[in-house]
């Protein structure tokens, strides 16, 4: 099975903070989980690079725009590295092959008889690279950037997207085209029963983009020109054979803010293009700090590697994935991630490995022989093993891993329970030996099942028990006996 997932591509006008972060860290999420199953993943990434803030800031900085974006695209990897992105696509749209898959779109749209002349007059907002209605706009601000919207007219040439309405409301309402959240489809759903406009695709005379074949005066509007990445990255137009191996995509994850341009306008275009739509997209919601969205336009951010080297990637990723169901916003602050970090991973999860671990070597020199796994916790290990592949098509990630806890809660308790302590006093070897193994036990299948979420932490457990793996595959854990090998602290004391 094969498993294609996208990013919405990073505008390259500043560096990423935590809410671009957190998008990447779902993806990556769902891409490791398929991966770890055996399936051929593509996950891409990217920058999105011809936007007029981009070229507005390689100005301020005497850059020549391209020179430019080559240094950003080497800050977005260096951040993406830093919270363990694992992506196999980085796509720049000023590379060739993408100019030319989207001159190669436009020509598909035009032979179909969707392009025509126009004028155009509205309000623009440079940060949402979009036309405003009044209804989007306050005192002359966009709702969304809280900066001054511009007021353009001109002649550009016009995609037929009004057209479209029908088939796109079919798609959705038959589920070939899914929309989740659930509200999210419904919202798409009722923006588009109010009927659609058609839309500007090119900018006159602008300094920066793509050109348009046969309007020299013209280039390409950037969500026309961006949204093509996800064709161009997989080989499209020129490995048609890699093209058809992994499309139609099997979803796009993006945030709430762009998804009528990939649920209404990127549909529509595909379907004059005559190309198979995407199966999936997934919008999630906002990262805030202060009850506000992180934002490069507002100045509202927090940084990756501000925040991750205080309390490591994984306690990064874990709080994101946890704090709420994709869909919702997450109300960042590091009151609420160290409060997790403590009670959920250094608590629960650093506490079952570190004293399991130090017993086995306490009491058997770290070699645990194979013994009968306690029914209860194996019962409840096969039963979210089963139950993951559901919560992932569905999307579910806090509830997955809010589940993966149930059974390192249930493992403590055992500890409890068993008293190891005591048997080891009691000189109860062959019980005490039953009671390590099916901790371990216990914590390696934990480790198999948290990989997707904190991939670091899951790895390094799995070698404190003698299993060296790069990614936890099922068939590679059946372990006969333990021989445990040296732990360091999974989750220190953080400084105040
Ligand atoms: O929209 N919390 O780029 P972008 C969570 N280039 N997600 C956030 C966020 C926050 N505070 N702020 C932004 C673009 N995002 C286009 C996409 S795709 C063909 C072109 C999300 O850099 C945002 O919703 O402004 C989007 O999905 C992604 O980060 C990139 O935002």
């Amino acid at each position: 099975m094969k498993y294609y997932i996208t990013n919405a591509i990073k505008y390259a006008n500043d560096e990423p903070h935590l809410g671009h972060g957190y998008e990447e860290i779902i993806s990556d999420t769902i891409a490791r989980f398929y991966k770890q199953r055996g399936c051929d993943v593509l996950l891409l990434t990217g920058l999105d690079e011809h936007s007029t803030n981009v070229f507005k800031k390689a100005k301020e900085k005497n850059l020549d725009t391209i020179k430019y974006c080559d240094q950003m695209e080497d800050v977005f990897k260096k951040v993406w590295k830093s919270l363990d992105i694992n992506y196999d696509i980085f796509i720049r749209t000023t590379s060739d092959a993408h100019k030319k898959a989207v001159q190669e779109i436009y020509k598909r749209i035009k032979a179909n008889g969707d392009i025509y002349e126009g004028t155009y007059k509205g309000n623009y907002c440079d940060s949402c690279e979009a036309y405003k209605e009044q209804s989007e706009i306050a005192d002359g601000k966009c709702g969304i950037h809280k900066v001054s919207v511009r007021f353009i007219e001109e002649t550009n040439l016009f995609f037929r997207l009004s057209n479209y309405k029908e088939q796109i409301l079919i798609l959705i309402q038959s589920g070939k085209f899914k929309i989740r959240p659930d509200y999210r489809k419904n919202e798409i759903v009722s923006f588009l029963k109010g009927g659609l406009k058609d839309l500007s695709i090119t900018r006159l005379k602008a300094p920066w983009g793509i050109d348009v074949p046969d309007h020299k005066d013209q280039k390409f509007y950037i969500w026309f020109d961006a949204l093509i990445n996800y064709l161009t990255g997989i080989g499209f137009p020129d490995n048609l054979e890699q093209f058809s191996k992994y499309w139609p995509c099997d979803l796009h994850v993006i945030g709430q803010d762009i998804s009528r341009f990939h649920c209404i306008i990127w549909p529509a275009m595909l379907l004059s293009a005559g190309i198979e739509l995407p199966s999936s997209v997934l919008i999630h919601g906002f990262v805030l700090a202060h009850g506000e969205k992180l934002s490069k336009t507002t100045g509202n951010i927090l940084k990756p590697d501000y925040i991750c080297p205080k309390f490591g990637i994984d306690a990064v990723r874990y709080f994101l994935l946890r704090e709420s169901p994709i869909g919702g916003d997450i109300d960042f602050s590091e009151g609420k991630l160290s409060e997790r970090y403590k009670r959920d991973l250094a608590n629960d999860l650093g506490n079952l490995v570190q004293r399991t671990v130090s017993m086995a070597q306490r009491y058997f020199q770290g070699r645990v022989e194979n013994s009968t796994w306690d029914r209860f916790l194996a019962d409840h290990v096969d039963s979210i093993k089963s139950i993951l592949p559901t919560y992932f098509s569905n999307f579910q990630l806090s509830d997955a891993v809010s589940k993966i806890w149930e059974v390192i809660r249930l493992a403590n308790t055992y500890v409890e329970q068993r008293a190891p302590w005591q048997q080891a006093k009691e000189g109860k070897l062959k019980e005490l030996n039953e009671t390590l193994f099916s901790l371990l036990e216990t914590i390696k299948w934990v480790s198999y099942l948290t990989y997707p979420f904190i991939p670091n932490t899951s790895v390094k457990i799995l070698s404190f028990l003698g299993i060296n793996t790069l990614i936890p595959i099922e068939n590679e854990l059946k372990t006969n006996e333990y021989s445990i090998k040296t732990s360091e602290l999974l989750f220190p004391k953080l400084d105040k």
